[in-house]
């Protein structure tokens, strides 16, 4: 099959993480996150693994950005570490020059390569400094106002040169998997009996409203100091799978989908996008342990209007009806989720982590979903995954990554199909550029279209790293259908 075709203007490159992939976390006055705190205090959280050394991108950025000029990238996303930038994280403590002047170097050397910054302000890495003074995210008021302080350091000493931000990535999981199953740092739950104690009947809810209202706390301040002398785009990057129903004869399974994504994507959408309140199922399910939003909050959602969504898609799962009462511990919206539908059909073949299905089809119908609801232009801020088994291969075997291949083939072709559709979509982004820390899975799980040696530290180029510029090549270089011109002409 000839491959579908894209905008001749798409923008595409990889994408990374700070603590994912920086290493050096006492250097140049860096100070401590939740992640360092998490990964060091109890290691069986993380299968013994932290970020102390990770890709040691601190030190090999030079190298890392000269595989991106290699792959042919026009783009790269990354993310900046806050407590490199303000080592305690408030509004009040002082800003490090020396964190300021290696994401100056980084920004430089990229630009120096012809490649454009996408910047991610927050990717999960809170500083310890605010979350042991007020409870970090779980104090919607102070951290709104720190963050927007760190969002403004940001804008000052960057914006010059960087056109791109995203706010945050993926408030979801860092509301769910740090304050609900406790599985990411801070590591709080009062369901996970190896967890931090905390109170998941709320506090997921809370650190989504602190999310949010940080989100929107930045970008209105971007929209109201920096956007006319700076004239760059500002978003926010949303993860959610799209949902099918588990039994297609049952009408319960498909609200139960639909519910499904009102909480796992609805729940920062509504606000974000449309400064509307959260979607009536999740106030029908959770009641006053969801926090409102006052006129005032919905005064700065307004003036938070953004530039563009940004989507991390991985996989999609069937979506069953619970049809019990919902436990005060369910953040799912009283659903089941299954990789196998009612007649025992698989939602899509299987990657190397089990939570992770190949599902381009549901991809196609997410975007497209996602662009008539929200009406926002859409990049695909991360997509990616690990090859079967590629956890235990050496990296002779891993760089021949098939199925990364097929899987990022497959994923742009949806992209196109969703174009078709009449959405609006822009950008991609690859996770990863290289191999790094998947969080709380440790270093076996390798997302990485670069294979990372993590004893020498060496880097080697698997095959779909190279393979990426010629598959957008051969889309963008397409005429469109629908910009073919008057019928007639061409014939
Ligand atoms: C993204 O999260 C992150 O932004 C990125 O940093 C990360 O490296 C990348 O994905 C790859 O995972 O163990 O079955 O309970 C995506 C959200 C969070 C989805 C972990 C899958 C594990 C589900 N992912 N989750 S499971």
């Amino acid at each position: 099959m000839s491959p579908v075709s894209l905008p001749s203007d798409f923008e595409w490159g990889f994408a990374t993480a700070a603590y994912q992939i920086e290493g050096a976390v006492d250097e140049d006055g860096r100070g401590k996150s939740i992640w360092d705190t998490f990964c060091h205090l109890q290691p069986t959280r993380t299968k013994g693994a932290d970020g102390d050394v990770a890709c040691d991108h601190y030190h090999r950025y030079e190298e890392d950005l000269d595989l991106l000029s290699r792959y042919g990238a026009a783009s790269y996303r990354f993310s900046i570490s806050w407590s490199r930038i303000i080592p305690l994280g408030g509004r009040d403590d002082p800003v490090n020059e020396a964190g300021i002047a290696f994401y100056d170097k980084l920004i430089d050397a990229l630009l120096a390569r012809g490649i454009t910054p996408w910047v991610t302000l927050y990717h999960w890495d809170l500083p310890q400094g605010i979350h042991d003074r007020y409870g970090g995210w779980l104090n919607v008021e102070e951290s709104q106002l720190d963050f927007e302080r760190y969002a403004k350091v940001c804008y000052e000493r960057f914006g010059d040169r960087v056109k791109n931000w995203i706010t945050i990535n993926e408030p979801w999981i860092v509301s769910i998997f740090g304050y609900g199953n406790g599985w990411n740092a801070p590591g709080r739950s009062s369901i996970n009996p190896m967890a931090v104690q905390g109170d998941t009947s709320t506090e997921p809810w809370i650190v989504g409203k602190a999310l949010i209202m940080s989100h929107a706390r930045a970008t209105s301040l971007y929209n109201r100091d920096f956007r006319h002398s700076q004239k760059g785009k500002i978003g926010i990057s949303l993860n959610g799978d799209y949902y099918e129903p588990w039994d297609s004869q049952d009408r319960r399974d498909y609200e139960a989908a639909e519910r499904r994504m009102e909480f796992h994507i609805g729940w920062f959408a509504n606000p974000v996008c449309l400064a509307q309140d959260y979607p009536e199922c999740m106030r029908a399910q959770l009641g006053e342990r969801l926090p409102h939003f006052t006129e005032s909050d919905f005064a700065l959602l307004r003036n938070a209007d953004m530039d563009f969504y940004g989507m991390n898609y991985y996989t999609s799962q069937y979506a069953q009806n619970r049809g019990t009462i919902p436990l005060d511990t369910d953040f799912l919206g009283n659903v089941n989720e299954l990789q196998e539908n009612k007649d025992g059909m698989s939602i899509g073949e299987k990657s190397g982590v089990s939570w992770l299905r190949s599902t381009p089809n549901l991809f196609r119908k997410h975007l497209t979903r996602v662009y008539r609801k929200y009406g926002k232009p859409i990049y695909v801020t991360e997509n990616g995954c690990p090859c079967p088994g590629e956890d235990k291969m050496t990296c002779e075997e891993a760089v021949n990554d098939d199925y990364r291949v097929q899987y990022f083939a497959d994923h742009l072709d949806a992209i196109g199909r969703s174009c078709e559709d009449g959405s609006d979509i822009r950008g991609y982004f690859a996770w990863s550029l290289m191999d790094n820390l998947e969080w709380s899975d440790g270093y076996g799980v390798r997302f990485g279209v670069t294979f990372t040696d993590y004893d020498t530290l060496e880097r080697t180029p698997k095959r779909s790293a190279l393979l990426l510029k010629k598959m957008f090549d051969e889309r963008m270089s397409t005429t469109r259908e629908h910009d073919a011109g008057p019928v007639g002409l061409n014939d």
